[in-house]
């Protein structure tokens, strides 16, 4: 085949040959490279507005802002349709789809073959972790939606910049992305770890489709990072700073869609008007050991892809302010002049049009439950001071969390580093609207890895155990629900804005001056030494969040111990032994 001249920005004679072999297969019109300019983001725009795939908001009051609908088939990752391609099954483990990896090529090359035609084909070069950290990696990503590529333009630091870290070498993520014609019975996300590679189809949906995001920096990450010592985490990194000026930095892990990008960007107000908290991550973290032997958190993005219903002033004032400019919405509703909308904000005295584009009727929801927004992180007003930081932020304490209306408290610390690996490897959640399927039902969700995690879990369990036990100052452990419900179903405890007050306590457990009682399952706070000053909360709400029922504690285990049977033999005997010697505390 004849490919019509572009600029190429490259010398990588590697990189040019993968980047032809799929030119071959998929037959696109033109090939673009990306260099990650200003101008080239806003020619990309200005095409996508002029051919419909974003729509042009309210540009005096949003500028710079743009939404875009999607294909009502294509609005969150499909898990059913994600795959981890092995040699060996086990290698993949009973918690992902599998498939042999000459079939997944097949079938994927059938559906890649000619799927391109009469479109673009953008090489995306981006680096995930700050330019010149070692911990960074590489990645191209292939792709025939702009839309993808603008949202890769504001998650990564992308570009031409990638392409001189990459220089001549060929350690690289390969990512092809093909939208073809968005056929659900066609839609594949694959995985291919042993070789670096990502082939993703018939899919636009950011968690599918901006390959730098769950596929690269979660699953491919994970399976790298087992091989070489760290860690790849669904976790929120803070940066805190008390009143005296310490700074503190916490990591944490919660299921998709459980206020995880609200508390990464907690405001302190109130009695914590003299604290700061700053945001480093609000997603993903890549976790290594340093030589002093600590914790050290980088996040690998640049921006945030956060759900936009239930987002406002009340649940997230910071990034209230950071969507006013420069943002692609995805799928919420807009008002007649153009601003977008979505539940949770104040209702809108004007007409709206739903996710859809149909002026809404009230009878549905009119922003889709999993809309997002793409934003760049540099354009939040409390990033962190270290976000660029080549060696990342020491961890203090790792988080644990998710939505459970019973049994979990509002906070439990563990007893030690093995029941605090425990604790990760039996979160389990109610389902959330960031994944196709049924919302509600309590699923595991082991450090909320589950959908992410590009290998065996029970590996994944024995290697997390490794690296924390490597360390010689390790985090503390805390399991923490904000979302415990009393007797008549309502929550017991009053919302994101307050979590302020458990980040504190949790502060002063690793400085070793709160007070805690011990439990069959963990620390609870002592309340004489939880410091809710300012907060009106009832005495029989608070003693009813820290309450541990023995009966459904005895419950959670006996679940949780089918799940880990799951694993056969390849479960670390460790864990068990701690599972068993806390089961015993309950019975
Ligand atoms: C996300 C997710 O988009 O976890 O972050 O689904
Ligand atoms: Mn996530």
């Amino acid at each position: 085949m004849t490919i019509p001249e572009e600029e190429v920005i490259s010398t990588n004679r590697y990189l040019f040959e993968w980047v032809y072999s799929v030119a071959s297969l998929t037959r696109p019109n033109r090939i673009y490279w990306c260099d990650g300019s200003d101008e080239e983001y806003e020619s990309l725009i200005n095409e996508m507005v002029s051919n419909g795939i974003l729509i042009k908001l309210n540009q005096d009051k949003f500028p710079g802002c743009y939404l875009h609908r999607s294909n009502p088939n294509d609005v969150a990752r499909t898990e059913e349709a994600t795959f981890i391609c092995t040699r060996n099954k086990d290698d993949a483990g009973p918690t992902n789809n599998w498939m042999p990896v000459d079939k997944a090529k097949e079938i994927l090359n059938n559906i890649l073959k000619d799927s391109m035609r009469g479109r673009t084909m953008y090489v995306v070069p981006y680096v995930l972790g700050p330019l010149k950290s070692p911990y960074s990696r590489i990645g191209i990503q292939i792709t025939d939606s702009p839309y993808i590529v603008a949202n890769l333009r504001l998650l990564t630091r992308m570009g031409r910049k990638a392409l001189q870290k990459l220089g001549n070498s060929r350690d690289f993520v390969k990512g092809i992305h093909s939208m073809c014609n968005l056929d659900p019975r066609n839609r594949f996300i694959c995985h291919f770890p042993e070789e670096k590679l990502i082939i993703s189809v018939n899919s636009n949906y950011g968690g599918n489709a901006i390959l730098s995001k769950k596929c690269h920096a979660l699953r491919i990450a994970s399976y790298e990072a087992r091989n070489e010592g760290w860690l790849a985490e669904h976790m929120l990194i803070v940066s805190i700073v008390d009143p005296e000026g310490r700074m503190y930095h916490i990591a944490g892990a919660f299921p998709s869609a459980s206020g995880k990008t609200n508390l990464a960007m907690l405001k302190p107000r109130g009695y914590f008007e003299n604290w700061k908290v700053f945001t480093l991550s609000d997603d993903i973290a890549w976790l290594h050991t340093d030589k002093e032997g600590r914790l050290r958190a980088i996040n690998p993005e640049t921006g945030f892809f956060a759900v936009a219903v239930g987002t406002n002033y009340n649940t997230n004032p910071n990034m209230m302010e950071t969507i006013k400019k420069n943002t692609i919405f995805t799928n919420v509703a807009m008002t007649e002049d153009g601003e977008p909308w979505w539940e949770g904000l104040e209702e809108p005295k004007k007409l709206v049009y739903d996710w859809r584009g149909e002026v809404w009727n009230k009878k549905g929801p009119a922003a889709y439950p999993n809309s997002r927004f793409t934003v760049s992180a540099y354009q939040y007003p409390y990033l962190s001071p270290l976000f660029d930081d080549p060696e990342g932020v020491p961890i203090s304490a790792i988080l644990f969390g998710g939505r459970r209306r019973k049994t979990v408290p509002l906070v439990l610390e563990a007893f030690d580093i093995v029941h605090g690996v425990l604790m990760g490897a039996m979160l389990r959640a109610e389902t959330t609207v960031a994944a196709s399927g049924k919302v509600g039902i309590l699923r595991n969700d082991p450090m909320a890895m589950l959908p992410f995690c590009g290998y065996n879990m029970a590996d994944y369990f024995t290697h997390f155990l490794d690296v924390m036990k490597r360390l010689r100052y390790p985090p503390r452990f805390f399991l923490v629900n904000w979302f415990r419900t009393g007797s008549d179903g309502s929550y017991l405890w009053p919302g994101f804005k307050d979590n302020m007050y458990v980040l504190k306590w949790i502060l002063e457990r690793v400085e070793g001056k709160a007070r805690a009682i011990e439990t069959p399952v963990g620390y609870v706070p002592d309340l004489e030494s939880f410091d809710l000053t300012g907060l009106e909360i009832p005495r029989k709400n608070l003693e009813e969040l820290f309450r541990i029922d023995k009966q459904e504690w005895l419950q959670e285990f006996n679940e949780v111990e089918k799940f880990f049977e799951l694993f056969g033999n390849r479960f670390p005997s460790e864990l068990w032994e701690k599972f068993y010697e806390i089961k015993s505390r309950l019975a």
